[in-house]
């Protein structure tokens, strides 16, 4: 397995609690090295372009309206494995099925503000990445 990239955000919820340094602490400890870190505030038009795969859940307006209800960390990660390791130390979306230890277990309060992103694949990320990063920003 070589290097790679993944890419995250810390969402409304845990930005609001004041959760970013534990966060990014939990990220660093599992080996990660972080390459790319903006804090933005998604718009409606961001972030239902961004959750298009999901446009046609029930969730999906309540999923728009928390991801622009406040600033979030965007985020490119890099270390071997990345994208699954970093799903991994996540968590399950529902934190009633995360296991010890994951990030949402320790901070989501919901199976929505859950607190944390990251892609589900290389080719997801390789796109989310692409999203919210130029490739300058991420020699
Ligand atoms: P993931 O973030 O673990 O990849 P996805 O299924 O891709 O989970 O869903 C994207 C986001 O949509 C979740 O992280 C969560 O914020 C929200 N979400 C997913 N399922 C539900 C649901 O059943 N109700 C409300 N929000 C949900
Ligand atoms: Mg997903």
């Amino acid at each position: 397995m070589s290097v790679e990239r993944t890419f995250s955000m810390i969402k409304p919820d845990a930005v609001a609690a004041g959760q970013v340094g534990e966060i990014l602490a939990m990220i660093e400890q599992a080996g990660f090295k972080i390459v790319g870190l903006r804090m933005i505030r998604m718009t409606e038009k961001q972030a239902q372009g961004f959750y298009a795969v999901h446009r046609e859940k029930p969730f999906f307006a309540g999923l728009v309206k928390f991801m622009t209800e406040g600033p979030i960390l965007v985020m490119a990660l890099e270390r071997e494995d990345a994208v699954r390791k970093w799903r991994e130390v996540m968590g399950a979306t529902n934190p009633a099925n995360a296991a010890e230890g994951t990030v949402r277990k320790r901070f989501a309060s919901s199976i929505e503000r859950n607190c944390v992103h990251g892609s589900d694949a290389p080719e997801t990320a390789a796109v989310e990445l692409g999203f919210f990063f130029s490739a300058a920003d991420l020699l």
